[in-house]
């Protein structure tokens, strides 16, 4: 009787978990983000930022909502381990981009290892947030001036491709997702805008679980 209730218990209080990936060049601030999102929802603070180095493979935090556990995979940006990102497309819910809206000279690459992240036919159908990451910085760019960079750069990229190969390889399944891309400024480092992102993707992945696109 007792094996008996305490299963329907655990069935009763069971959480759903959902596997959001963090994506983005080196340096951007995806395990600075990983671990501040571990102190804002855990009893436990993740590690402070001063003790970060550059991620070799990946880093995993997991955080408890209601009804929801929430489990993000932080991968390493380096060129060299961006080979390894496909491996998880598969079984993620949700994909988080980091940019460092700081870095202007990297933009350009930073626009095209996102373009080759969007071209995953995984990923098309799941919820992509883009985050324009070190907005403490007094250089950084805004949300605004993040996503209109990020146009004209596929903009350009179109017409480049246009006249080299005379077609279009845009699909409409990636234009609509791109006129639809959802951005949100954060700083990993202070925590601002962490909640909200946070918040957006547990939302996201609910819905589009109902929606039937749950794996
Ligand atoms: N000013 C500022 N600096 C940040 C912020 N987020 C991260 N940084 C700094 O950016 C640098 C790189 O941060 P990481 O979190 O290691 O970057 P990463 O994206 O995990 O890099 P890889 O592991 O190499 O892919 C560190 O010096 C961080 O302190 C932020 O919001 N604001
Ligand atoms: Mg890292």
């Amino acid at each position: 009787m007792y094996h008996l209730l305490k299963g329907f218990h655990e069935y009763l209080t069971r959480k759903e978990e959902f596997s959001i990936i963090i994506v983005g060049l080196d340096g951007a601030g995806k395990t600075t983000l990983l671990e501040k999102i571990k102190t804002l929802y855990n009893d436990t603070p993740g590690l402070d930022p001063s003790k970060i180095g550059p991620t070799v493979g990946q880093n995993m935090g997991k955080i408890s909502l209601p009804s929801t556990v929430l489990q993000f995979w932080d991968l390493g940006g380096q060129r060299g381990i961006r080979s390894i990102w496909h491996r998880y497309y598969d079984d993620c819910h949700a994909l988080a981009y980091v940019i460092d809206a700081q870095d202007r000279e990297r933009l350009s690459e930073g626009w095209e290892v996102f373009d080759s992240v969007l071209s995953a036919p995984q990923i098309l159908g799941i919820p992509l947030l883009l985050l324009a990451n070190k907005q403490d910085s007094p250089d950084s760019l805004s949300v605004e001036d993040i996503r209109h960079d990020y146009e004209e750069w596929h903009q350009r990229r179109l017409e480049s491709s246009r006249r080299r190969y005379g077609e279009d390889d845009d699909t409409e399944q990636r234009r609509q997702r791109i006129a639809s891309l959802n951005v949100i400024g954060i700083s990993a480092l202070e925590g601002h805008g962490v909640r909200a992102a946070v918040d957006w993707l547990f939302i996201r992945v609910q819905n589009s679980r109902r929606e039937g696109n749950g794996r």
